[in-house]
């Protein structure tokens, strides 16, 4: 490419991202925690998490962009502008994945910002405004419940001592998974929490087949429904399953398997917006021939409406006190983040980046939730959506078209640089 004149953000200059070089590094950050079924398995604060997040610290640190941590693990990559007093544009997403999961949910956004970062260089444009790229710790929550720990963290919305105390199926908490991350990166400047920008923007894959049917290059993200997640714990009694009469069991399984057909059956929804999903599911000892003593669920339940979800969550909550099949019953709210609408100046920044570029788009309220929802709680935030195929997501099979990455990445780069002075 032949390098442009020296120009800064006062003299608009049209600095056109790499396709190429964006793909290229999808391409090699899916080889860490890469699954047979063409997936990852990067799920947070694992070694393939730690090897993700060392894999850009070496293309960011190649650039000479600043690296620091926050108390909780978000990780922040700062590319300079002519005034560091002033807060930054920023961007950013998540590396950390689900146990079977695709290629570019998070890790997109996060390389989209990357490349957005490198091509300002490349035309050698200086900003007034810093840049700053965040990778969002536990964005996904498959290992250590609720999904957006580091952004709820950050933005107030969850105890970061709470959070540090929370530990995965096999004991180990996050204060220590944490630790070990931290003393295998390479040395990072230090960070309070909070949440301190210009705007943010997020990029982000669908994870719905709506962008791809209806032919559009990119979504113009208005928002994302409400989420609750809680966890339930019913108590048994281990038993024989040989010697020991149904009438005289405490069967912890038989009993939350009763207690989700009620729950279900009380929040249904013939219009099917409502979203309950028991996603995870422990049955304690988990011996073939014992009766099981205790059972552990999570609930993800998602609308977009406020009152609706509030609703439906305040049923579930009701229906999980006393007992059933002679089993006490137990709920922790771990999450309930309402919906949110993002910020019109910064939603209106990415759709005239879009229809400045002749794509076609449309807008979108988004299903899936990203840590943008936590950003907008305490700056102008907004979203740009790419169409994955089929809109499969949270599965090994997610897949992108250059193109489509390409375009939103464009979009990113043309929207955080129009937002600078706005
Ligand atoms: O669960 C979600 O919506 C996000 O993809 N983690
Ligand atoms: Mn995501
Ligand atoms: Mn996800």
């Amino acid at each position: 490419m032949n390098a442009p004149n020296q120009s800064s953000d006062l003299a608009p200059v049209d600095a056109r991202i790499s396709g190429q070089r964006l793909w290229e590094r999808l391409c090699a950050m899916a080889e860490i925690g890469a699954t047979a079924k063409g997936g990852v398995n990067r799920q947070a604060l694992t070694n393939e998490d730690t090897r993700g997040r060392m894999l850009l610290l070496e293309w960011a640190t190649a650039r000479g962009y600043q690296a620091s941590i926050d108390p909780i693990g978000n990780l922040f990559i700062r590319r300079a502008g002519r005034n560091p007093a002033l807060s930054p544009v920023m961007t950013g997403s998540h590396l950390d994945s689900q146990p079977t999961g695709g290629k570019f949910d998070g890790v997109y956004g996060v390389l989209a910002g990357l490349e957005v970062f490198e091509t300002l260089d490349d035309y050698g444009v200086t900003t007034e405004r810093p840049m700053e790229l965040v990778v969002w710790m536990n964005e996904e929550g498959s290992r250590f419940p609720p999904p957006t720990m580091g952004s709820a963290v950050a933005a107030g919305a969850l105890p970061l001592a709470e959070a540090l105390a929370i530990r995965d199926v096999k004991g180990a908490d996050v204060a220590s998974a944490l630790q070990a991350q931290i003393v295998a990166l390479p040395p990072l400047g230090q960070r309070e929490l909070g949440i301190d920008a210009h705007a943010y923007i997020e990029a982000h894959i669908e994870q719905g087949p709506v962008l791809e049917n209806e032919t559009c290059d990119v979504g113009i993200v208005t928002g994302i429904q409400g989420l609750h997640a809680y966890e339930i714990q019913l108590i048994g009694a281990e038993a024989h399953a040989g010697t020991t009469p149904l009438r005289h069991r405490k069967d912890a399984l038989v009993a939350a398997t009763a207690l989700i057909a009620r729950i279900r059956a009380a929040i249904v929804d013939p219009l099917d917006v409502l979203r309950f999903t028991v996603g995870r599911f422990e049955v304690y000892p988990g011996s073939p021939n014992t009766v099981p003593g205790k059972v552990t669920f999570n609930i993800d339940l998602r609308h977009p409406d406020a009152a609706h979800l509030l609703g439906a969550g305040d049923k579930i909550l009701q229906l999980c006190q006393g007992e059933i099949e002679g089993c006490p019953i137990s709920a922790k709210v771990l999450l309930r983040s309402t919906p949110v609408s993002f910020d019109a100046r910064v939603v209106g920044a990415v759709r005239d980046a879009a229809n400045a570029r002749g794509m076609k788009f449309r807008d979108i309220v988004s299903g899936a939730t990203h840590d943008a929802k936590y950003t907008a709680q305490h700056v102008p935030t907004g979203m740009v959506f790419v169409p994955c195929e089929k809109g499969i997501s949270h599965n090994e099979a997610e897949s992108a078209r250059p193109v489509d990455v390409a375009a939103g990445a464009q979009v990113l780069c043309d929207a955080m640089l129009a937002i600078m002075s706005a």
